[in-house]
């Protein structure tokens, strides 16, 4: 029993250890709490003088802003507010908005809203209200403020408005696949940009559509965006036995690469090589040459689970006309 406790040990270490860490959102802006109101002002937080600013979106990849929240102090809601992402174009501190949340009606304590905002390092996030803007009163806090409203887009010459905090803090999320929606609770397929949604599992469809004298054409259908390879090869005698002096003959088969689009079939050509209608010519009309085809995915193979390849035989009937000589 010890040793299997030990073993049991032993593998549970292997786990923690290999287990990815999930990505842990992070947060930007201030939180003091909201203790005055001031019309007409476009407010970003800054920790102070210095650039990147210590209160602006964390490093390391694109980002998107899930959440924000403002506290509220007393007599002051309920008063409209959105929070207001900018970056900052230059050193004369004027600054590119580059979004902003819904217009949302806070009340007294603590109000936190949904949003979807993509960001990445050093963006600053502030608040505006079209019947005053929230700050709170800090000594040691540094602001920047713009005289009225910006749309998204703009750029806005901003100035120091010292011993002011701006009280918005925004949660942060990862978006690795850079699409634009929070990897934590926003993306349900966080390797691929393709989707939002559960990834989807990719399936290859492929058959034969007609067998012609000189080609083959093969019918594929794919549920995702995605590049397609035909392959294949003709291998015969199918018994061949070096041994005995009969020595395998391998003839390959190229029907090129395509762009597929989900749901829309594509037919690739796949030529006969001339070595293929020789054999055909040699072979009676109740014998087959099998070939065996690869309909391969070239995109998205690690961001996407499913089908790879898929693998299918056609057997095409011999053409000789008289009795075939071996
Ligand atoms: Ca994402």
């Amino acid at each position: 029993m010890r040793k299997l406790g030990v073993l049991i040990a032993a593998a549970l270490t292997v786990l923690t250890l290999t287990a990815p860490a999930a990505p842990a959102a992070q947060s930007a802006g201030w939180s003091c709490v909201a203790d005055d109101v001031e019309s007409n002002w476009t407010l970003l937080a800054s920790g102070g003088s210095s650039y990147p600013f210590p209160h602006g979106i964390p490093p390391e990849g694109p980002k998107v802003i899930t959440a924000w929240r403002v506290t509220v102090g007393p007599g002051l809601a309920p008063i409209r507010q959105r929070l207001e992402v900018f970056a900052i174009q230059n050193e004369d501190y004027e600054f590119k908005k580059l979004g902003e949340s819904a217009l949302e009606t806070l009340v007294e304590g603590t109000n936190s809203f949904p949003t979807r905002i993509p960001v990445s390092e050093g963006n600053s996030v502030g608040l505006y209200g079209p019947e005053g803007t929230l700050f709170c009163n800090e000594g040691s806090a540094i602001s920047w403020r713009y005289e009225g409203a910006a749309a998204t887009g703009e750029t806005k010459p901003f100035k120091t408005a010292v011993a002011v905090g701006t009280p918005v803090v925004v949660t942060v999320e990862d978006d690795r696949d850079n699409d634009g929606y929070g990897d934590e609770t926003q993306d349900q397929c966080p390797s691929s940009a393709l989707f939002h949604d559960p990834c989807p599992s990719v399936s290859i469809d492929a058959r034969v559509v007609e067998k012609r004298r000189g080609a083959i054409l093969i019918g594929v259908t794919t549920n995702v965006d995605t590049r397609i390879e035909v392959r294949g090869e003709a291998i015969w005698p199918r018994w061949g036995n070096t041994l005995k002096g009969v020595p395998k003959r391998i003839v390959k088969l190229n029907g090129g690469i395509q762009q597929m689009a989900p749901g829309v079939t594509a037919v690739f050509r796949v030529p006969l090589p001339k070595a293929v209608i020789r054999k055909l010519h040699k072979m009676r009309p109740r014998e087959r040459l099998k070939l065996t085809m690869f309909v391969a995915r070239l995109d998205h193979l690690e961001a996407l689970p499913g089908q790879v390849t898929r693998v299918f035989a056609v057997k095409l009937p011999g053409r000789a006309r008289r009795p075939a000589q071996r």
